[in-house]
């Protein structure tokens, strides 16, 4: 198989956190986000929505969007479940993976922020109030949520699922940015046990062929 992938992207992330949950292993295909790889025409051949991730399995099968390659994976491949199987406990996990994959992280990408300064003229200071504001909203629900439904030491349980995917990825980001992530006491517990995980240090952006300090 192999990924097309940035190793500062969450959704390249997401999908590197779930392939190594399930053991599976990839070509690691790098697209320079900061460079602009996104846009060349032979990249658009790849992905028509110029971004990561992007799987070409070894039937050939091309899947952009690392929400439903995470799931194709979970379906085709076996090993460790992602999406639990039984219907409460997979909406619950596709209610925390969507309040960050559908809420939280499109409002903050490369090409929203870019767009926020180049197009609109918002400065720095702009930009990052901006990022803070969508973060706190998203992670003030993403705490109720873990309180209310959550049991740990993972989002959902003694394993790591599809939530665990979204939310290590989201955290970095938004450590990254410099936000405050302090009264996210379930959150940031979440994110530190899972950086125990194997899985979760090989896809760590410090662990890629990419890697630019
Ligand atoms: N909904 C898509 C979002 C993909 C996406 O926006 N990826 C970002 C990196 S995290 C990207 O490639 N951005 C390129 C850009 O902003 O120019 C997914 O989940 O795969």
């Amino acid at each position: 198989m192999q990924l097309y992938s940035f190793f500062n992207s969450s959704t390249s992330y997401r999908v590197r956190i779930a392939m190594a949950l399930k053991g599976l292993s990839y070509n690691y295909q790098g697209i320079n986000l900061r460079a602009g790889d996104q846009h060349s025409e032979d990249y658009q051949q790849v992905n028509p929505a110029k971004g990561v991730p992007v799987l070409v399995d070894d039937d050939g099968v091309s899947l952009s969007q690392s929400m439903a390659i995470i799931q194709y994976l979970d379906d085709a491949y076996e090993g460790h479940r992602l999406i639990p199987q039984d219907a409460l406990a997979k909406a619950r996990v596709l209610e925390f993976s969507n309040l960050i994959a559908c809420d939280m992280h499109p409002v903050n990408n490369l090409r929203i922020l870019g767009y926020l300064v180049k197009n609109l003229g918002a400065d720095d200071a702009q930009k990052q109030a901006w990022y803070g504001h969508w973060i706190a909203e998203g992670f003030v629900a993403a705490e109720k949520l873990l309180e209310r439904y959550g049991s740990g030491p993972y989002c959902f349980g003694d394993q790591p699922t599809l939530a665990d995917c979204c939310l290590v990825p989201q955290v970095a980001n938004a450590s990254r940015f410099g936000c405050d992530l302090s009264p996210y006491t379930r959150v940031m517990a979440v994110y530190e046990h899972c950086l125990q995980h194997p899985a979760f240090k090989e896809a760590a952006p410090e662990s890629q062929p990419d890697y630019i300090d």
